[in-house]
């Protein structure tokens, strides 16, 4: 007899929900960055274990549109929350909650698991706030439990499987045991090295940034080992970005190339040769055609 449990991670931007779906599949599949907004489409995560399957799926942060990408993030998450069975609302613990979760709570239909995940207390300086804090949140709803973790320091993390176990049903899995995630190979690289030119720039460069993998190839060099030829190519908004995201000497553009370079190989266990270009693109967020073309739809 198998089970499966498909689980939606949902809550405001910032708030750890991408960290959350790396931890607990034990991968890093999806990015995460100190900027919010971070993740602009569902990201499916997939963990067998025993008889289970969990699927988790990680969405945008929620907020209000304010262009064209933004509308379809905000799409992403009214879609998943109308079909909702079990969900884990994240939220930050110095944070609290706030107009955004009154909203999705009202949202909820009545056969639904909420899980609510206090995250982020590992910055909590006196953790006997926590305790009038959660008491706080359960006015809130119905929640099925409330667990207060720690992303960043794996806190908390096998309370969280324990409860979404309870709500695991028989069924069965719906993806090949092994798969991690429905991401194509050539999104996971973009959204890597996407990740790292968020962590290594500054926020004068927002959210105009977008990334594209150009071409693989993968071939043996001369002393018999495997290298994959990466060429990616990041598009900005202005000239002026493009300036910033090279670097001085084009020494910005190299770091996040080392960094993007760690991960990959880390990765896909293979010695990686990334190439990046810089190209300005004006308004990319505001042109619907794009956006697809980003493979964003
Ligand atoms: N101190 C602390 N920081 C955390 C914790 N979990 C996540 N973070 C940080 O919070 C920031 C946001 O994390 P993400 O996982 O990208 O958040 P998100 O909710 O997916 O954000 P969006 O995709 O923008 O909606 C990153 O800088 C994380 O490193 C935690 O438990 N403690
Ligand atoms: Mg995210």
């Amino acid at each position: 007899m198998t089970k499966n449990a498909f689980v939606t991670i949902i809550g405001r931007p910032n708030v750890g929900k991408s960290s959350l779906l790396n931890a607990l599949i034990g991968e890093r599949i999806a990015a995460v960055s100190a900027k919010p907004q971070t993740t602009r489409t569902k990201i499916t995560g997939v963990l067998t274990k025993g008889d289970t399957q969990y699927v988790f799926i990680d969405t945008p942060g929620m907020h209000r549109a304010k262009n064209k990408l933004s509308e379809h993030m905000v799409k992403t998450i009214n879609d998943s929350v109308a079909e909702l069975e079990t969900a884990l609302l994240v939220i930050d613990c110095t944070k609290g909650i706030s107009e955004p979760e009154r909203v999705l709570a009202s949202e909820f239909s009545k056969r639904s698991h909420v899980i609510l995940v206090v995250n982020k207390i590992d910055l909590l300086e006196d953790k006997s706030e926590l305790i009038a804090k959660l008491s706080e949140y359960s006015q809130l709803y119905d929640f099925a439990e409330i667990i207060p973790v720690s992303v960043l320091e794996a806190d908390g993390l096998e309370l969280v499987m324990q409860a979404i176990n309870k709500f695991a049903v028989e069924g069965p899995h719906y993806f090949p045991d092994d798969m991690l995630t429905d991401q194509p190979e050539k999104v996971i690289m973009a959204e890597m090295i996407r990740e790292k030119a968020l962590n290594n720039l500054n926020d004068e460069i927002p959210h105009g940034i977008a990334v594209t993998i150009e071409s693989l190839n993968e071939r043996t060099d001369s002393s018999g080992e495997d290298i994959l030829d990466i060429s990616a190519t990041i598009y900005c908004e202005r000239e002026s970005h493009k300036g910033i995201v090279i670097g001085k000497g084009g020494s910005m553009l190299r770091k996040i190339g080392a960094d993007a370079r760690a991960e990959l190989e880390a990765f896909f266990a293979i010695k990686v040769n990334l190439q990046c270009w810089v190209k300005v693109k004006e308004g990319w967020r505001n042109r619907e055609a794009l956006i697809k073309n980003f493979g964003l739809d």
